[in-house]
């Protein structure tokens, strides 16, 4: 039996992120989970990160499918906060911004890792982006880490 699993450390990997300014109070968190993530478990250069800001979670899918386009990235990391108002707007922003985003993934050979919360209130977001839940952001660069081992696993 041959079992193919990813490891965490990948130093030589570069690394995308993009992330969403509205709800920035939120989002500079993931950002930092993620960095840290990155640099600390990871081992990536900090000169290997690239992070590019765009309006909101709506624009995340174009900004994550022309970096993955681009050839220069191992991996491609979306991080944004959509936070449920009182009308359906939540509705359309978190959908387009997840079914976008899951299908560059499926559409390109990069690796995509969604670290969008979706949430129900400020403070269910909060509780996800460093204090009690954890830090998706984290999660979200953990698991493209892993992502480009285990592709590259299964290519050689
Ligand atoms: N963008 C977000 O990232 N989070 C939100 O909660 C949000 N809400 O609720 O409106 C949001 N809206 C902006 C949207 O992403 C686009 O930037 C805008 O519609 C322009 O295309």
């Amino acid at each position: 039996m041959k079992i193919i699993e990813g490891v965490i450390a990948t130093p030589d990997a570069r690394v995308a992120i993009a992330i969403a300014r509205f709800n920035n109070f939120i989002n500079v968190s993931l950002l930092q989970g993620a960095s840290d993530a990155l640099k600390r478990i990871g081992q990536v250069a900090d000169d290997n990160i690239t992070v590019v800001w765009v309006p909101g979670a709506y624009e995340l899918p174009f900004a994550v499918r022309v970096l993955a386009n681009t050839g220069k990235y191992d991996a491609v990391i979306a991080l944004g906060t959509v936070i449920r108002g009182g009308t359906a707007h939540f509705e359309y922003v978190a959908g387009e911004a997840s079914s976008g985003i899951g299908s560059v993934a499926v559409n390109t050979e990069v690796p995509v890792a969604f670290g969008v919360l979706t949430t129900e209130s400020i403070e269910q977001a909060i509780e996800r982006a460093g204090t009690k839940a954890g830090n998706k952001g984290a999660e979200a660069a953990l698991t493209a880490l892993e992502m480009i081992n285990v592709i590259k696993a299964i290519k050689t």
